[in-house]
């Protein structure tokens, strides 16, 4: 594992997804950076759009591109728009990545996801279990664009020398969540529910699946600071995972999200919805031997994306 130091003092930085939550956190944990921020809206630049992507990175000209822009969803919109998940995640993959080369952009840190390993991938998932074995339905379309992204960094840093890197991080949550009822991941679709199901003084509030699956979540705040890290400290191929180490079932999630909120009520589960994956803790000693750990609690966490949710989605219907 190749560690070198990468300076960021004067270097300009493109967070590409700067309005979605790891983009939003990135631009929070880089303000206390000597580095100029760069970003581009989605009315000058569609991220689809090649020939657009492409004069935008050749005009700009970034040192650095933290490529957080994706098309994201929980299992339900995994499971629902295959096709788009699948195109836009490779069209924004192949425009930056491949335009970031021809800009000559210095370093770029790219962003997949722990769905990338294998559905019955021996726990805790090692970076070594990348392909080998089949994926999990639900979700195999958003994986796949995703292991391509990996590949790609991997085959322009051989055949180019491209410093390009690529992390893994596990379930995230935190300010800037998404909060689409069906699309959300499970943390906001539960902070939405709980907090719905207390100010209307209900005695249930309903969960999708059994309760039983074990999901590892990571406050979006502690990833934008592994993520920093790494554009520090780490330039090689392998991918990094980016996890807590903490696992817990979804019951529990639930649990703890009624007690941040205050709900005591019980829940109902809907077996008819997918439980996807049974298991996704990473195993994040890679990142914990170059001297990254995550230091906030999941209590703290969904204190925190609740208030979030309270300043600037309760009041919203959707
Ligand atoms: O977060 P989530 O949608 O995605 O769901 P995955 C996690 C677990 O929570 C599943 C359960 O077992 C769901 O059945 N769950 C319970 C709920 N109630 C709810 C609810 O109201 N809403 C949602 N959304 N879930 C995604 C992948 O998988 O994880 C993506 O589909 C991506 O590709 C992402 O990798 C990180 O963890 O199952």
């Amino acid at each position: 594992m190749e560690m070198n130091k990468f300076d960021i003092s004067g270097k300009k930085i493109w967070v590409a997804g700067h309005r979605g939550m790891v983009g939003s956190a990135l631009i929070r944990r880089l303000a206390s950076e000597d580095c100029e921020i760069i970003i581009a809206g989605r009315d000058t630049l569609d991220l689809l759009d090649q020939t657009q992507t492409h004069a935008w990175l050749a005009e700009n000209k970034p040192d650095v591109v933290f490529l957080a822009a994706a098309k994201v969803g929980g299992i339900w919109a995994n499971d629902t728009y295959p096709a788009d998940f699948l195109y836009d995640n490779l069209m924004i993959e192949t425009n930056v990545i491949h335009g970031s080369y021809l800009a000559g952009v210095e370093k770029l840190v790219f962003l997949g996801s722990s769905c990338i390993y294998p559905k019955m991938a021996e726990q805790p998932m090692k970076e070594e279990a990348l392909l080998t074995g089949p994926l999990e339905e639900t979700n195999q379309w958003y994986a796949i664009a995703k292991i391509a992204g990996i590949k790609m960094c991997q085959a322009y840093r051989r055949q180019y020398g491209c410093d390009f890197i690529s992390a893994m991080p596990t379930n995230l949550f935190g300010a800037g969540d998404n909060y689409d009822e069906k699309g959300s991941h499970v943390v906001a679709a539960l902070i939405q529910k709980a907090h719905r199901a207390k100010l209307a003084g209900d005695s249930s509030m309903e969960l999708w699946g059994t309760g039983t699956p074990l999901r590892e979540f990571l406050f979006v705040d502690d990833l934008a600071d592994a993520l920093v890290f790494l554009l520090k400290n780490y330039s090689d191929e392998p991918h990094i995972n980016v996890g807590s180490g903490v696992e817990h079932s979804i019951r529990e999630l639930a649990e703890t999200i009624a007690k941040v909120i205050g709900f005591d009520g019980e829940f109902i589960f809907d077996t008819s919805k997918p439980d996807g994956t049974p298991r996704k803790l990473m195993d994040s000693t890679r990142l914990g031997n170059m001297g990254w750990k995550a230091d906030t609690s999941l209590e703290l966490g969904l204190k925190s994306a609740y208030q979030w949710y309270l300043e600037n989605r309760a009041w919203k219907n959707d």
